[in-house]
């Protein structure tokens, strides 16, 4: 039962970057994009590309100034194809294990609360307990050895010491108790979404459904290594993310708000698993679980299907981009879906925009308007077919295993 508490050491020294290399992924736009090339152009949209992605980069990220001059630097060698999304590169060690003992960092309100319920109050109080029974040990061997201690006593009661033993471990209890019943009820009382989101569970990948931006659904594999793939296909970069747990197509949300996740499956049990987010769901065939997120800090998480589930079990790992709530409706552009209550309003913002001073100000709307007047391009990318292609060559594969 020991267990070092190794984590908040670490928590504070690694909570500080994770939006550090936002930038860095306008600055590798060469390498998977040429990767993509091979497959349908636009349905994995893994790379970041394009101008439209490095503006989007920089308005994302408005703290950093050096972002909006690297993307104009940029943007004039980027293709000028389809509205690209220039996908975040992960922080290591920041949603992802990194070797370290202890739970990982948590980005949810409900994940802090009960990594701190698990650090500070359960693992101290595990460590009193047992500090304190061996000082009882070691002090009854000693003091009560037979050579300094030859007849023994013959007490058989003392009321105070069994009061003592009986009401402790109570309180103990209680003191458990209490932390852990309100942790539970944060847990299970989720505030209004804002956005629902259907993750389905497949033998062996991650597809996910947008109902509240028009339903398209995504298709999530894993991605494999450079030597894995037939030539010209897709393989996993560290932009991509850690072997094992990067994946083709992630899992979009919007930073700072209340995602609901439907969880359910097309098989087998499957489970839904964001260690960073403090959360797993079983998702069920013919059942709907339901979890849910509020994630403050954008950044890119990874989490596996933790529920044995078959052969490839191993091999469906979850990817969760979150991403600025402005950015989220670009990705959900390029993906041919749409905001809720969203129409054409996005031309007199490029107009009012042209007015303004602030940099970033400047570069947010144009994303948009890209977007927006691009938008026939991005009707095919989200047409099923080019994305389930993947899934079924895995399928195809697995066959011959
Ligand atoms: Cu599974």
């Amino acid at each position: 039962m020991m267990k070092l508490k190794t984590g908040l050491i670490a928590l504070a020294a690694v909570g500080m970057i994770p939006m550090a290399a936002q930038g860095q992924t306008a600055a590798t736009p060469a390498a998977p994009a040429a990767q993509e090339q091979a497959a349908t152009p636009a349905a994995t949209t893994g790379a970041p590309a394009g101008p439209n992605a490095a503006a989007a980069n920089a308005s994302a990220t408005p703290a950093a100034g050096v972002d909006a001059t690297g993307a104009s630097a940029v943007a004039p060698g980027g293709a000028l194809a389809a509205p690209a999304f220039d996908h975040a590169v992960p922080v290591k060690g920041v949603g992802m294990p990194d070797g370290r003992m202890g739970l990982q960092d948590q980005f949810t309100p409900v994940g802090r609360e009960a990594s701190a319920f698990h650090d500070n109050w359960l693992l101290a109080l595990c460590a009193a307990m047992s500090l304190l029974v061996l000082v009882l040990l070691l002090w009854t061997m000693v003091k009560y050895r037979r050579s300094a201690h030859p007849t023994p006593s013959r007490t058989s009661h003392n009321t105070f010491v069994e009061v003592v033993w009986t009401l402790v471990p109570v309180l103990v209890l209680v003191a458990i108790a209490v932390p852990s019943i309100r942790l539970i009820r944060h847990q299970y009382s989720p505030p209004p979404a804002d956005l629902t989101i259907k993750v389905i569970g497949n033998q062996w990948y991650w597809s996910y459904q947008y109902p509240d931006n028009g339903g398209f659904e995504i298709v999530s594999n894993m991605l494999k290594e450079r030597g894995e793939v037939a030539a010209g296909a897709r393989f996993r970069t560290d932009a991509d993310g850690p072997r094992l747990l990067a994946v083709d197509e992630r899992l979009v949300i919007p930073a700072g708000k209340v995602v609901k996740f439907i969880v359910t499956s097309n098989d087998v049990i499957h489970s839904f698993a964001m260690p960073a987010f403090w959360t797993k769901t079983d998702a069920n065939p013919g059942i709907l679980n339901e979890t849910w997120v509020k994630v403050d800090k954008p950044g890119v998480y990874f989490g596996q299907c933790s529920e044995l589930c078959g052969a490839r079990h191993a091999f469906m790992p979850i990817a969760i981009e979150v991403v600025a709530p402005e950015r989220f409706a670009q990705w959900v552009s390029t993906k041919g879906g749409t905001m809720p209550g969203a129409t054409p309003a996005v031309a007199p913002a490029d107009s009012t925009a042209a007015t303004q001073v602030s940099p970033a100000a400047v570069t947010a709307p144009a994303p948009a308007a890209g977007a927006a007047t691009a938008a026939p391009p991005t009707a095919p990318q989200s047409a099923a077919p080019g994305n389930t292609t993947p899934s079924v060559a895995n399928r195809a594969t697995d066959g011959s295993n």
